[in-house]
């Protein structure tokens, strides 16, 4: 069997559960899988990716494609690929790179190995199940050496890769010492795309300044969409690169601004359901019904900019401009890379935070920060999202934020209020909301007196600006307009 669509990405959409001795496969519904759904139903799609253990998974293993709604063909990781490749390569070299070196790259040369053999053996995979001429869409910083791996063995496909989250300067991204291979491995995609106008930029910039034939979209003005003149559209490209292929052709690959969103329609109508209502509502009372209820809901990551919001918070405590009786705040941080040092030491700094503030400004029965780390099931993410006055997004450096989206979809009445870090993906859309440099603890408090204070009708127009956002680029226009430009390279 082989497939005519397929994505490649380093995760499955399906969870491993053992109930029992007994193995089962939980879907979980990303915005990505339900955004390619009906691509993939419609081109007898399949999916390529890791199964989330380290135990030999065969195909046969799998949930049939009818239980799924997809078909899923699992690539192996043991625990030493898990520790090198996705732990080390992925997640403590080029997720930290990227990020701005918020915390310090490790460049190891074992983790670059076995990221080189990995990344063979989802190319291989993918290569062994595309149809003749298929699409294969590859998904993200894990998996950067697919596209010139999957060009080698068939260049007949089509082939698309979309950065998940922000690409760095070119002084930056040019420390890495496998910078080279990283970047030729992602030319081997006809479209590139990113987030942000600044991440395809910065891509451009560094392959200009290697020496690669960059040309720019807006050859007279290249920065028009950094200077803001108007915001990047989804599809727009910005630029385009020449490549010359191991077989001497030479090929244009496409680098474009394709901003991530969510399922709108899905999240607005689960916020809207009477028992998330109800929910919501019980929330608030469980909580002493608070004057204002922050909320802030995130992976535990040093780039979401946790512990500078708890940080904010203090200081307005400690300043008297929020006042402990009328404020409670609710921050919801799921694990994530636990076994790495830099994400256990934020953990540690977080908590640290949590019980000072509870500590001096709390009391018995009644804390002010209520934590918890853990993943929660998306009924209670978007209960807090309705019941929050305000929602705290204060990443340092990320690449779009779909919390930012998911809450303006559960506001779609007006309430609410959003601050955002200006360093998301997800500033250059929601420009409505009350922007904040987390880097600046005065600039985080002043977004938060603000929004608590505006004018309730200007408070409100903004949120309904953001929705009308939100809802009208959602998940399905981000993917179509990926799909769409890689289309064109098929019939061109
Ligand atoms: P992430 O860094 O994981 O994604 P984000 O885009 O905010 O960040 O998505 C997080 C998702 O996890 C949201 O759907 C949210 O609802 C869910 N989530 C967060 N905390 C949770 C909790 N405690 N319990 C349950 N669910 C929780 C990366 C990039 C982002 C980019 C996305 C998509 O880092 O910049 O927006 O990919 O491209």
């Amino acid at each position: 069997m082989t497939s005519d669509f397929i994505v490649v990405a380093n995760r499955l959409p399906v969870d491993r559960v053992l109930n029992g001795d007994k193995v089962e496969w939980n879907p979980s519904p990303g915005g990505l899988v339900t955004a390619l759904k009906p691509v993939l139903h419609e081109r007898e799609g399949a999916w390529v990716g890791w199964p989330g253990c380290t135990d030999e998974v065969a195909v046969d293993d799998m949930p049939s494609a009818e239980q799924a709604g997809v078909r899923m063909l699992p690539v192996n990781l043991d625990a030493q690929d898990h520790e090198l490749f996705y732990e080390g390569f992925s997640n403590a070299t080029l997720w930290p790179l990227y990020h701005d070196l918020i915390v310090s790259p490790k460049f190891d040369k074992g983790y670059w190995e076995r990221y080189q053999e990995v990344n063979k053996r989802f190319a291989d995979a993918a290569a062994r199940e595309a149809a003749e001429g298929a699409t294969v869409w590859v998904q993200d910083y894990q998996l950067h050496l697919v596209p010139g791996q999957l060009r080698q063995q068939r260049p007949d496909l089509s082939i698309g890769f979309f950065l998940h989250i922000p690409f760095p300067a070119p002084e930056l991204f040019r420390q890495l010492p496998w910078r080279r291979e990283i970047l030729e491995g992602t030319l081997g995609a006809d479209v590139v795309g990113f987030h942000t106008a600044d991440g395809a930029i910065n891509f451009l910039d560094t392959l200009q300044a290697l020496g690669e034939d960059v040309s720019y979209a807006h050859a007279e003005d290249e920065h028009t969409f950094v200077r803001g003149a108007r915001l990047p559209q989804p599809g727009d490209i910005v630029g385009v690169v020449q490549v010359q292929d191991s077989d001497g052709s030479t090929r244009e690959v496409k680098v474009g601004v394709f901003p991530i969103s969510i399922d709108a329609r899905h999240v607005n109508q689960t916020a809207m359901s009477p028992e998330v209502m109800a929910r919501a509502e019980k929330l608030r009372t469980q909580l002493g019904n608070p004057k204002l209820l922050l909320a802030g809901v995130d992976r535990m990551d040093y780039t979401k900019g946790i512990t500078h919001r708890l940080e904010t918070l203090e200081t307005l405590l400690d300043s008297g401009d929020l006042k402990a009786q009328d404020v409670v705040m609710v921050q919801v941080a799921t694990p994530s890379r636990e076994r790495l040092e830099d994400y256990q030491r934020v953990r540690e700094e977080v908590e640290r935070i949590v019980s000072r503030i509870n500590g001096n400004y709390g009391s018995l029965g009644r804390p002010v920060v209520h934590y918890t780390h853990a993943g929660l099931p998306f009924e209670d993410i978007t209960a807090l999202y309705s019941a929050a006055d305000i929602l705290l997004v204060t990443a340092l450096k990320d690449g779009m934020n779909l919390v930012a989206k998911e809450y303006v979809a559960c506001h779609s009445d007006g309430s609410g209020a959003l601050v955002l870090s200006e360093f998301t993906g997800a500033a250059t859309q929601l420009t409505q909301a009350y922007l904040c440099n987390p880097h600046d603890p005065d600039s985080t408090a002043m977004a938060v007196v603000k929004a608590a204070t505006d004018d309730p009708n200007s408070r409100r127009q903004r949120m309904l600006d953001m929705w009308d956002h939100v809802r009208t680029h959602d998940v399905n226009r981000w993917a179509e307009s990926f799909l769409r430009q890689l289309q064109k390279v098929d019939n061109a």
